[in-house]
């Protein structure tokens, strides 16, 4: 019998403990508590064709978005999740308008807050599209033992102490990075661990696939319809035209381009002059990743992670993945 070595996510976490000599496991124990977390939202993900979880809940969110029943059941989750770490004493999730503050005891000694999207891209649900969960980590401004306040999640992103992701596609994955690179875990339903399926990703500096939504075109910047037409001219020196691909799904459409090089672009359109994607809780993780991974994440004119935020909910233009292919993006932004 060939022996099958497996590295689940809370082995890797303890493993990984000594990168950070001053924790006393406390964020291995929150990330621990998310990686449950999205097991059992993948569970109910998975049978969401199957009982009455499809479909809106009948509420709007802060958003003026419908909110579809699994948006709810996972911000749920994740929020008990969180709560019941004892590491975490407060979060700001896209389903609600300000952050949630855990106020019981346990949790105002936790050292960390979370932002976290619980369901993004939650539109596909009913069309059996991939979406995801994405998420970051700070330690907290306010003292131990105090509520936290808004000041704890409206740190510029370069203050994050973890990020990920979890996709929920052909098969379940969980990527995340401490700022010691990027790790992805994929789900074994058979043991119903996340075993270490992608050691240290590392995003191609360059690569073929863009990602906009290009019924937008009218409304984008000159410099992107520039760089949309630079994407179908024809070179074969630098392998164009690329390929467009557009799930419409953040997580998705970033995970495929971290895994075989591309750019996704999502610019100020006529309706969001700031963009559509949140600063806090999806452009922030998926731009530490992006950046762990080697590639970079802009606003056009900023990295994104040196945003200083001002609102829990507050928009930015997004250009992100492979590290020359942004950077031609900016060039014809200027
Ligand atoms: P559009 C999903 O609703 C989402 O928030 C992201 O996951 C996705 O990248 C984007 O919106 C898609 O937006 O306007 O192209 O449908």
């Amino acid at each position: 019998m060939n022996s099958y070595k497996i590295t689940t996510l809370n082995d890797f976490i303890i493993l990984r403990q000594k990168d950070f000599p001053f924790a006393k496991g406390e964020l291995s124990s929150l990330l621990s508590h998310i990686g449950t977390a999205a097991k059992i939202v993948n569970k109910k993900i998975n049978k969401a064709g199957l009982v009455d979880i499809l479909g809106r809940a009948g509420m709007v969110n802060v958003q003026g978005e419908n909110q579809q029943k699994l948006d709810v059941f996972a911000d749920k989750v994740f929020t008990d999740a969180l709560r019941s770490s004892g590491e975490c004493c407060g979060i700001a999730t896209e389903e609600n308008q300000n952050e949630i503050v855990f106020s019981d005891k346990l949790a105002r000694k936790g050292n960390y807050v979370v932002c976290i999207d619980p369901l993004d891209g939650s539109s596909n649900i009913d069309y059996n599209v991939s979406v995801g969960s994405v998420f970051s980590i700070y330690r907290r401004i306010t003292p131990r033992g105090e509520e936290v306040n808004n000041e704890d999640f409206l740190q510029d992103g370069t203050q994050q102490v973890a990020a990920g992701y979890i996709i929920y596609g052909s098969s379940t994955m969980l990527v995340y990075t401490t700022g010691n690179g990027v790790n992805g875990f994929t789900l074994d339903p058979s043991i119903g661990e996340f075993c270490l399926s992608h050691p240290c990703m590392m995003s191609p500096p360059d690569g073929r696939i863009y990602s906009i939504n290009e019924g937008n075109y009218i409304y984008f910047p000159q410099g992107i319809k520039q760089y949309i037409k630079y994407c179908q001219e024809k070179d074969e020196s630098t392998g164009r035209p690329y390929i467009s691909r557009y799930i419409g799904s953040l997580v998705s459409d970033f995970h495929r381009n971290l895994l075989k090089g591309g750019v996704f672009l999502y610019p100020p359109v006529e309706n969001m002059p700031e963009g559509k994607l949140r600063l806090v809780y999806e452009c922030n993780p998926i731009a530490f990743i992006a950046e762990q991974a080697g590639g970079a994440a802009s606003d056009g004119r900023r990295r994104i992670l040196e945003i200083r935020p001002e609102s829990l909910h507050q928009r930015s233009p997004l250009y992100v993945g492979s590290e020359n292919m942004v950077n031609k993006v900016l060039k014809l932004l200027i």
